[in-house]
């Protein structure tokens, strides 16, 4: 009995503490059947945000500049000894029933490496550049009615709901040692006030993304009964609030709030004001909604400035308590150039990235893995 005692009185606090953190206001996600891997997770994203803002890189354990699919490699862990807190993968072409994605990553490795990702403790989120249900053709094909066909009674529903079922079936797939569910951060749509992709901007009026939009988190949970999903409402640079909420489909519908941006000059000040201003728009915004703010996608190719993690990046983001960064692939040789967005070993700017890792406030893989976010 004396023996038990302990264990006993600790499961049970554990139990007190698993309890209050359900019940506590505001502490569900958009899906009220969330696993309580995906609650946990919630709840450690939005309080982590005191804490600091995570690193994250897009298709990291799969390849960097100058290699591919190497077990344990990564271009941020080649250059701080760290994996990144977050991991971006891409389903485009899932939808083609191909075996590897739209750049070339097969979905039995991204399986995998999502796998790997959890298992450290890190935070996975997923992106999909899925090809036009209308006319057949790639996720940057802005013909006119896209949306409105893809719609329920539109002409190219039907193909779409069968996407969304392949779709489905890989959230389905991911699972962790017990059986869970792997929680997924998923941002469909991304870059919705764009005009180029089929689902954005000019491309279809607000209220039918929006429906496209609740048809889809619908179908996801309440047909295919997926609750691993925290959603992600994601736009492009913005100017203003009203732009950025145009398409908003609702509080219920979204757990964070995001948007993409990228550097494409030199100007530095002026990239640091534009970023800055945007993350005070979108902390305002994520405060009124109560939802948790991120920079879903960012990068400047290339990296040509060697101070810019701290000169920049850190000091656009450091004052605003976002939930994380995402850095774009590191795609190396494409298009007769190269195209990379978080330095390897030996590029310009690795040893101010260095700089950067160190700061007390940037979160990456060892700092969240003590978070233990899905417990
Ligand atoms: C884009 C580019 C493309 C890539 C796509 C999907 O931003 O990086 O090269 O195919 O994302 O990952």
């Amino acid at each position: 009995m004396r023996k038990l005692l302990p264990k006993t009185l600790f499961m049970v606090l554990i139990l007190i503490h698993n309890a209050s953190l359900l019940n506590a206001q505001g502490n569900l996600p958009a899906d009220k059947k969330a696993t309580k891997e995906t609650i946990h997770l919630y709840q450690h994203l939005r309080q982590l945000r005191q804490k600091g803002i995570m690193f994250g890189h897009q298709d990291d354990l799969a390849y960097g500049v100058g290699w591919k699919y190497q077990d344990g490699r990564s271009d941020i862990k080649d250059v701080t000894g760290d994996y990144p807190a977050v991991y971006g993968w891409e389903l485009g072409h899932l939808e083609l029933d191909s075996a590897v994605n739209i750049d070339s990553v097969p979905f039995d490795k991204m399986r995998h490496y999502i796998r790997e990702g959890y298992d450290r403790g890190g935070v996975i989120t997923i992106s999909w550049h899925l090809h036009n249900p209308l006319t057949g053709k790639t996720a940057w094909d802005p013909a006119p009615g896209s949306v409105a066909s893809a719609l329920p009674g539109g002409t190219s529903h039907e193909l779409y709901v069968k996407w969304l079922d392949k779709l489905a079936d890989f959230f389905l797939s991911l699972k962790g040692e017990n059986g869970e569910f792997i929680p997924v951060i998923f941002r469909p749509f991304h870059e919705l006030n764009g005009s180029w992709f089929w689902w954005g901007g000019k491309n279809s009026t607000p209220p039918e993304l929006i429906q496209l939009y609740r048809f889809t988190e619908t179908y996801l949970r309440d047909t295919r009964n997926i609750h691993h999903l925290l959603y992600a409402y994601n736009t492009d640079r913005f100017q203003t609030r009203e732009e950025y909420l145009e398409r908003y489909p609702g509080d219920e519908w979204v757990d964070l709030v995001g948007f993409d941006i990228y550097q494409r000059t030199y100007e530095n000040e002026k990239f640091i004001a534009e970023l800055d201003q945007a993350l005070t728009t979108l902390e305002t915004i994520a405060k009124e909604k109560d939802k948790i703010p991120a920079l879903t996608e960012f990068g400047y190719n290339g990296i040509p400035d060697p101070q810019w993690w701290t000169n920049v990046l850190w000091k656009s983001i450091q004052s605003h308590q976002i939930s994380y960064v995402l850095g774009w692939r590191n795609a190396g040789f494409r298009n007769k150039g190269f195209e990379y967005y978080v330095p390897y070993k030996g590029q310009a700017s690795a040893d101010n990235f260095i700089q950067f890792y160190k700061e007390p406030r940037s979160l990456f893989q060892k700092d969240v893995a003590r978070k233990k976010l899905y417990q």
